[in-house]
């Protein structure tokens, strides 16, 4: 019979639907119990174009270790949605010139439907998309938290903006000086914009990283961007103006006695101008030039020094020597204070500053820095500072497709949340939706009615914010909610709490490394802020992914698959001809998963040869039995090597070591096949019968479909996927002895060695036991009624 992948798939997919093979019921979700296993994986954005493999791949690899949880005896929960609001959704939108509500309904249909056909257990009662309002009602509750516990607030500054987007962006939302969205270079632009402090976390956010199991590369990255430097501030006085003083920010205090010079940066300079100096027109240009680079670009130029002398001078205060103040891009203004103190002896940027402007070089001694702090302290010049790369998250966006912000500007009382009531500030339809590059958010053409309410406060008029929250805002919480949709209190609560005191944290989190300080610290951040504020329990720990897994990037053509450079596959086609089973075990052998793989053609159809193998190992091959009996115990010994060996890759999700392990055991049943002759009569071959069981069980994460349909020609009770992964016998993997216990009424009496192919021979093995000395006392006079024998393992002589 060949193996009709269309009919398995078909077939399958309709009973686990009819018999509700993956729910959960409510009782299992709102009870905690040791077995829960929360198996998720990072939503997609969705796009009319579809999911396309590397999709497919994350969420596959993800599958696979969430069905070996559940074959472990875990309840899992593996639910799936969409993140479907915001830039990304709507640059395809702008793309395709189709409006971003209209092409959401299309999106999804065809997203779930793509979803549904890659064989994952997803507990679909429980999906989500961020843009249903009854999602983003609560988006915007989470805001309103956040401004009432004065963690959301709005300030006038310096922000990233990208001309392509027409929005501003978060920092971590620039990427080597590039917008995240769409690869455009960013620009700077002033103006006053809502952001979240997630900078009074961030000793937290970093302590937080010891604890928690995730991949070294993402745990480093996120360091470096909190950035956490202890230093010195030092304060000059300025000569001639003793009452103006400018602080440095150092790491170095201990040399201090070296500076032959004080930068200060551009912004710093520019307050000094709004605040009374009068600079040289030069000095003016060379600021308004400054200040249109990026962090990123006066980083990149930073080998070749530019700067000013401001013709101010100020002293050390540890010396007394008046040095001159100049003003550099080098010196960055998000750090420590904005200005440093130059020491070309000792540091080389000061050094290649101080060679380029003639300033002086010398290297001077240094000082015991604990010494000259008690000292400068007295005359207090001095105190310990620490000092952070993270900035606060910057969370409005001046475009049409997000959760609106839920704030009202009176002209009277500032800014007030909309009450918690009248949520959600449903988006309203605006025909207009592209983006207008003035700084404002399309939502500006919203209809009167809208934009204009009364302040919740006074009742007067007043204005609503037109601006959008960041998608990672969308994205930051999601995992709470899912669990808790079914919840009977889900339209009055974002998320049940006995579910969630059931259900959370997440046990295994599995996804790309690109969100590594995106997502990955927007959702710490907000797990913190909520237990902070008594929304989450104390008791489901400090962070919301213990565990985290990033896997690999899938490669077409030696590139990232990705939709600009057209090299995007979409899997449908694929799982048409060869099945979702065959995709799925050739996605994953691909490579490790955690190193990704360079997707072809030709290696697919190997891999749909192999399932055929398998699937005639039991359809034709199956009714076959050992003539000699060593064959047999190989064969034991054959089986429980690759259980132990698969069971051990699969606890790392080291996929394709599992599916090799596989193929060899299957390569090894061929040659026993040549080995084997038909049985007679109906009595099947123990050894052969309990490798082609386990065999399918091993199969049954990878490849749900096809596993079980052999699983049910095997006559196994449905389904698969309801069963325990198979055991293996540390005896039994030996190829050399093996130890058998024996026992009498279930009482050790006796042990004894045997080579572990004979430690299956149940004869040979029984008649040993018997001649153990302990053994035949205990039998003297009694009559043995049952002689129990667990191959490679023990004897329990059953007496009365
Ligand atoms: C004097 C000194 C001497 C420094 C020395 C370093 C070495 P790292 O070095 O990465 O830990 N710094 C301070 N504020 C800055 C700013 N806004 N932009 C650019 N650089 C700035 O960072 C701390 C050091 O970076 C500080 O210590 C300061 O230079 C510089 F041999 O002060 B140091
Ligand atoms: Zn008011």
């Amino acid at each position: 019979m060949p193996y009709d992948h269309k009919q398995i798939e078909k077939k399958w997919a309709k009973k686990w639907e009819e018999k509700g093979v993956y729910k959960l019921d409510p009782k299992a979700l709102s009870e905690r119990s040791e077995s829960k296993w929360y198996n998720l994986m990072m939503f997609p954005y969705p796009s009319a174009e579809g999911l396309h493999v590397g999709n497919m791949y994350a969420f596959t690899g993800a599958d696979f270790y969430g069905r070996f949880q559940a074959m472990q005896g875990k309840t899992v929960f593996e639910p799936i949605g969409l993140d479907g609001f915001g830039i990304h959704s709507e640059n395809y939108a702008l793309k395709i010139k189709k409006h971003p509500v209209e092409l959401a309904t299309v999106s999804q249909k065809h997203f779930y439907d793509q979803l549904a056909k890659l064989g994952n257990r997803f507990n679909w009662d429980q999906k989500l998309e961020t843009y249903d309002p009854e999602y983003y009602k609560w988006t915007q509750w989470l805001f309103v938290q956040m401004f009432k516990k004065g963690l959301a607030y709005r300030k006038a500054s310096l922000v990233n903006w990208c001309p392509s987007c027409k929005t501003v962006l978060a920092d971590e939302q620039v990427i080597d000086g590039k917008c995240e969205r769409c690869g455009t270079v960013t620009t700077r632009k002033q103006t006053e914009q809502w952001f979240f402090k997630i900078t009074d976390y961030a000793d937290r956010l970093l302590s937080g990283l010891d604890k928690i199991n995730w991949p070294d590369k993402i745990k480093t990255a996120q360091r470096n961007w909190i950035g956490k430097k202890q230093g010195t501030l030092v304060t000059f006085k300025i000569l001639g103006h003793e009452k103006d003083t400018i602080t440095v920010f150092t790491t170095r205090l201990d040399t201090l006695r070296g500076v032959t010079f004080v930068v200060i940066s551009p912004e710093t300079a520019q307050k000094m101008i709004d605040s009374g100096w009068k600079a040289q027109k030069n000095i003016k240009n060379y600021i308004d030039k400054s200040l249109k680079k990026t962090e990123q670009q006066r980083q990149a130029e930073a080998g070749e020094k530019t700067g000013m002398a401001t013709w101010i001078d100020c002293i050390n205060p540890l010396t007394g020597d008046v040095v001159p103040v100049w003003v550099a891009d080098y010196v960055l203004s998000g750090v420590g204070t904005g200005a440093v103190m130059g020491v070309p002896g000792y540091d080389e940027r000061d050094f290649q500053f101080a060679k380029k402007f003639k300033l002086p070089t010398t290297k001077l001694p240094l000082d015991d820095e604990q010494k000259i702090f008690t000292r400068l302290k007295k005359q207090g010049a001095v105190k310990r500072e620490k000092t952070y790369h993270l900035r606060d998250w910057l969370i409005s966006r001046q475009r049409y497709w997000g959760s609106p912000i839920p704030m009202i500007n009176c002209p009277k009382c500032g800014w007030q949340p909309v009450p918690e009531a009248d949520l959600p500030v449903v988006l309203p339809f605006v025909k207009d939706y592209q983006p207008t590059g003035d700084g404002k958010s399309p939502l500006q053409k919203a209809p009167k009615g809208w934009l204009e309410v009364k302040c919740p406060n006074c009742g007067g008029k007043a204005k609503r914010e037109t601006d959008v929250s960041d998608t990672f805002l969308d994205s930051s919480w999601y995992f709470l909610r899912y669990p808790s949709i079914r919840s009977a209190r889900s339209g009055q609560v974002p998320w049940d709490p006995e579910i969630t005191k059931a259900w959370l944290p997440v046990d295994a989190y599995i996804g790309g490394a690109e969100h590594a300080v995106l997502h990955l610290m927007y959702s710490r951040f907000t797990w913190m802020a909520l237990q902070d504020w008594g929304y989450l329990p104390a008791s489901l720990g400090p962070e919301p992914f213990p565990f985290l897994y990033s896997h690999g990037l899938l490669i077409k053509d030696g590139a990232k698959m990705s939709k600009t450079r057209g090299n995007v596959i979409n899997p449908d086609s694929y799982i048409a001809d060869f099945g979702a089973d065959t995709l799925r075990m050739y996605l994953m052998f691909l490579g490790p998963y955690d190193h990704g793989g360079d997707f072809r053609d030709t290696g697919m159809r190997g891999m749909g040869k192999f399932l055929d193998r398998v699937w005639r190992l039991v359809t034709d091959h199956r009714d076959l039995t050992h003539t000699d009996q060593k064959n047999a115990a190989a064969l034991l010994n054959k089986l429980h090597q690759t259980v132990k060996k698969v069971t051990l890759a699969m606890t790392d999700l080291r996929y394709n070591v599992a599916i090799a392990n596989l193929m060899d055991l299957v390569n090894f049943l061929y040659d026993q096949v040549a080995k084997m002759q038909p049985i007679k009569g109906k009595i099947r071959c123990a050894e052969w019968e309990e490798t082609l069981q386990k065999l399918t069980l091993m199969l049954a994460p990878m490849a749900p479909y096809i596993s079980e349909e052999m699983w049910e020609s095997l006559g196994g009770k449905f389904s698969v996927h309801q069963q325990l992964w198979p055991k293996y016998e540390e005896s039994l993997t030996k190829s050399d002895t093996v130890t058998i216990v024996a026992q009498v009424n279930g009482k050790v009496r006796g042990e004894f060695q045997t080579s572990a192919i004979d430690a299956a021979n149940k004869a040979k093995v029984i008649k040993r036991a018997y001649d153990q000395p302990r053994v035949k006392a205990q039998l003297k006079d009694k009559k043995v009624i049952k002689e129990i024998f667990v191959p490679g393992k023990l004897v329990n002589l059953v007496v009365n």
